[in-house]
């Protein structure tokens, strides 16, 4: 059976792990939930995914979550070119240092904002939550866009080397999100070309962008 993939193309992982099957033509079937609609919290999907949360892959009846490790499991099982999770221990720890930071920086940055501007209004969160979760979501982006501007003014990828890396593209994916929910890269230079440089280098960018674009467009009419 062809892997299968749960996805939500608003979501930032869901779109990583994406981007890695369709860069290296892999063979998958899609099937899409809407997290605003609370379609990963059915009993049908916690089958797939008992957190509740996307992206999930089952690979021939192996249900395998969290979209760093998803990562990580199609560049060991597939085999993929060496840039994505490379062999070389030292070149993997840094890759891996990347995607832990992650999940513990600017991600955080961007759930806090994602409270405050997306679920504070939908969930009638006080103002005083909504404020204060903004406060702390601008803060943390701030320094984790800063330590990310430094690195990448002497690296041309986050996690050094020539060629991008998973890190890259759950980095990109999330900084190319933070308008969606009032977060932004403007005064990072280097990080803004970071991303430009990736969006062309990652041929399959557009096709799995085109629904966080589309969205992105209607909010600007
Ligand atoms: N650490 C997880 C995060 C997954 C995650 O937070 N997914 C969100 C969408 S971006 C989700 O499914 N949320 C549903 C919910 O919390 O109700 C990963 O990297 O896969």
């Amino acid at each position: 059976m062809v892997l299968q993939l749960y996805l939500d193309w608003l979501s930032e992982p869901c779109r990583a792990v994406a981007i890695l099957l369709l860069e290296n033509n892999i063979e998958h079937q899609v099937h899409e939930l809407s997290v605003i609609k609370g379609e990963t919290h059915s009993d049908a999907y916690k089958q797939i995914n008992p957190v509740g949360k996307v992206p999930a892959l089952v690979d021939d009846g192996f249900n395998l979550s969290e979209s760093h490790t998803i990562m990580r499991y199609l560049c060991v099982s597939r085999n993929f070119p060496d840039h994505y999770y490379p062999n070389d221990i030292k070149q993997r720890a840094r890759v891996d240092s990347w995607l832990d930071w992650h999940h513990t920086n600017l991600r955080q940055g961007a759930i806090r904002l994602i409270k405050a501007n997306i679920y504070g209004p939908i969930k009638n969160l006080s103002q005083v939550t909504i404020d204060e979760s903004r406060k702390e979501g601008d803060n943390i982006l701030k320094s984790s866009l800063s330590f990310m501007e430094e690195t990448l003014s002497k690296n041309n990828y986050i996690a050094g080397g020539d060629q991008f890396s998973i890190a890259d593209i759950a980095l990109a994916c999330e900084v190319a999100m933070l308008p969606v929910f009032g977060g932004s890269s403007e005064g990072y230079p280097n990080v803004q070309a970071w991303l430009k440089r990736l969006s062309t280098e990652i041929k399959t960018w557009d096709q799995a962008n085109a629904k966080l674009n589309q969205y992105l467009a209607s909010k600007k009419k």
